[in-house]
């Protein structure tokens, strides 16, 4: 008998008895000649090696693989250098691989117990190396197989010093990574479990993770099932510009510059926090109807030098009153055809994070990252002059393809597959602006003409910073933050964690799990901060756009039972 033959006969049975969580003995295939053959060409297995209940495995930025038990709640035994601790912790029984595709890498972990469905976790910023932090909670949590990619290079966050001249890699970055490393281990989990259907696939990613999933889907509608998407960094070509454009209106150390020291960082947020915090009806440290915040009349009455309400630890000269309010401008250009724009303001409330972008040590110019990025991946000169004009250029080259165009992806597509989409964006965000990930949803409203309430749902979090976490008065985080993003875990105890995950109406991923598999559509979710690591302090409702959480009965601003979505 011919072997495919053979195969043919044998395979569907065999299929049938290795359903998820009934895999015999899978650990005993977690071995090198099991997937070798299942490989694409010219990829090789790196690494595999079996993971006991509650060990950790990752590896650090040198690629020393770290794994066994954890020394103490959250620290790998053998990890010789906790900073980064890059390694994910609490696994369930698994098995881990490493897989070199050649120009990139990824990290796979699969747990015994195995729901039958993967979800490939993002990345963030311009940094390399796989994102094993992030993978844990997709094996303990939810018994997924979970991968992530270097996405081809090793490197801290603002470090872009790999793309110079290197189109390949900056491709390998942009999209071709998440593809490529998707597809292929779609092909190792049916060699593993020996099961040749996958349930479904899922993405999950913040910041540069969110504008992956979306390139993604741009590109292929066919590779996940389901999208949940943080605060994504989609429009590359329009967002570094507007960075740098920051950095000239406000250069650090100047006379006329804001954020020059730290008690600015102090006073500014805590004035503008004040005086816009009660326009949404209700007093509670957040702010959150931003669009209400008239950022010049607070400038000049809350901040500036003599005024009424002015600061009492440190205050705004003139010219520093007129940098901020610039601060809060759209990025307007003007051309030969007219005026458009080119980058929508940040969002009064999102000052904490500007320090990544302003401030004195920060990544502003000349080294900061977007400065970085015109001379990686566009090629000009380090000391350039910074012009408009690098806006046209951005447009014209792209570089790495990763910007994320939702007009040109096939939502058709996306959505006659029974494909789901969920994007939630902080409000306090000071790094993406909700603007800019408010205009991706309605480009993408436009493109799906009437059909976007089928496949997607767009959540603002009032007070949420980039991708997790809250102004916090000392003690704990004032704003509900916490819903099962990636990443918000690793700023979450395990007990408040384990209090929200699974939870469909305070957990995004399992809300985003069930509507993938036909559970039922998400509507308002439930956000969550704590005073300790076990008492919540409050959870307040988020709401699918354009609705706003609204305080109806005047209750206890704490109870989500006060809140309505309207
Ligand atoms: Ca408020």
């Amino acid at each position: 008998m011919r072997l495919h033959y053979f195969l043919a006969l044998v395979l569907p049975s065999f299929a049938r008895n290795w359903c998820p969580g009934r895999v015999p003995s899978p650990t005993s295939r977690c071995k090198n000649s099991t997937f070798s053959e299942f490989l694409p060409l010219g990829a090789s297995i790196e690494t595999v090696r079996e993971v006991g209940e509650g060990e950790c495995f990752g590896e650090d930025t040198y690629s020393n693989i770290f794994y066994g038990a954890l020394s103490n709640t959250n620290v790998c035994r053998n990890a010789q250098d906790s900073a980064p601790c890059n390694y994910a912790v609490h696994l369930p029984t698994s098995c881990a691989l490493i897989v070199d595709m050649g120009t990139y890498r990824f990290g796979l972990l699969m747990p015994t117990n195995w729901s039958g469905s993967l979800m490939t976790v993002g990345s963030y910023s311009y940094g390399g190396g796989i994102n094993w932090k992030d993978m844990w909670t997709g094996p303990k949590y939810y018994n997924l197989a979970t991968i992530s990619t270097d996405t081809g290079h090793n490197s801290t966050p603002p470090d872009m010093r790999w793309a110079r001249g290197n189109e390949e890699a900056q491709k390998d970055w942009g999209y071709r990574s998440i593809d490529g490393s998707t597809k292929a281990a779609k092909a190792l989990l049916g060699a593993y479990y020996g099961q040749s259907s996958l349930k479904h696939s899922y993405f999950s990613g913040c910041s540069t993770g969110g504008r992956q999933g979306l390139k993604q889907l741009q590109l292929d509608q066919s590779l996940f099932d389901g999208l949940l998407i943080g605060a994504p960094a989609w429009n590359q070509i329009h967002m570094l510009p507007w960075i740098t454009k920051l950095a000239t209106i406000n250069p650090p150390g100047r006379e006329f510059s804001v954020y020059n020291n730290a008690s600015e960082y102090t006073f500014i947020p805590r004035q503008i926090r004040e005086a816009c915090d009660s326009l949404d009806g209700v007093r509670d440290n957040i702010i959150s109807r931003p669009d209400l915040c008239n950022i010049t009349t607070v400038a000049h009455n809350n901040l500036s030098c003599g005024a009424t309400g002015a600061p009492p630890d440190g205050c705004l000269k003139p010219e520093q009153v007129n940098t901020l309010i610039q601060l809060y401008q759209n990025y307007t250009i003007s051309n030969a055809t007219g005026q458009f724009l080119g980058f929508p303001a940040p969002e009064p409330g999102s000052e904490a994070d500007f320090q990544v972008y302003l401030g004195p040590g920060s990544t502003a110019a000349p080294d900061g990252f977007d400065w970085q990025w015109a001379i990686e991946f566009l090629g000009y000169q380090r000391g350039y002059s910074f012009s408009d004009d690098i806006i046209a250029d951005a447009e014209n080259s792209d570089p790495g393809s990763a910007t994320a165009k939702p007009g040109l992806t096939d939502w058709t597509a996306f959505n006659g597959r029974g494909g789901k989409l969920i994007i939630y964006q902080g409000l306090a965000d000071g790094l993406i602006p909700p603007k800019s990930t408010t205009q991706y949803f309605e480009d993408l409203r436009t493109a799906a003409s009437g059909t976007a309430i089928n496949f997607s749902r767009y959540y603002q979090v009032p007070g949420m910073h980039h991708c997790w976490t809250s102004d916090n008065d000392g003690t704990r985080y004032l704003a509900p933050w916490m819903f099962g993003g990636i990443g918000q875990q690793n700023y979450a105890t395990v007990a408040q964690t384990e209090s929200i995950l699974g939870k469909s109406d305070s957990d995004m991923l399992t809300a985003l799990m069930n509507w993938v598999e036909g559970k039922g559509a998400p509507n308002s979710m439930l956000a969550t901060t704590w005073n300790t690591s076990t008492t919540v302090f409050r959870k307040r409702p988020i709401c699918p756009y354009p609705q706003r959480a609204e305080n109806t009965d005047q209750g206890n601003i704490d109870s989500p039972n006060s809140w309505t979505c309207r």
